[in-house]
């Protein structure tokens, strides 16, 4: 499987996540994907720890798309992904949570709006 094709599949998942875990538990998640390619001694992604672990994931990665991947979510330009950082990409990388913040957002229980309080993309 193509490394970029098992992001985006991971992607699909953001909403039902999200749904399920709510936003805490979901973050949750994105950290245990974190500790999951980085390098244990340095606390951050590299380069090697996201080659070394994609391959222990059994994923075929070139080293292009490794790079790309780094280059877009390194915000702060050391060349690692600190545990922020790569947070924020995984959600810039996700349209769908972008263009609908407050899709999965919990209502106050004192709303007299008889709306929708959950926005639903297929109508929109
Ligand atoms: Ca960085």
């Amino acid at each position: 499987m193509e490394f970029l094709d098992y992001i985006l599949d991971f992607e699909d998942y953001f909403p039902s996540m999200i749904a399920r875990l709510g936003a805490e538990g979901f973050i949750e998640e994105l950290c245990n994907g974190f500790r999951l390619l980085m390098d244990v001694n340095r606390g951050v992604i590299t380069f090697e720890s996201l080659k070394m672990n994609c391959l222990l994931l059994g994923l075929e990665v070139r080293d292009d798309e490794l790079l790309c991947m780094l280059m877009e979510g390194d915000l702060d330009g050391d060349g690692a992904l600190s545990q922020m950082e790569f947070c924020i990409l995984m959600f810039r990388l996700s349209p769908c949570l972008m263009d609908s913040p407050k899709m999965y957002t919990t209502t106050p229980t004192n709303t007299t709006t008889t709306t929708a309080t959950i926005a639903d993309p297929m109508l929109m």
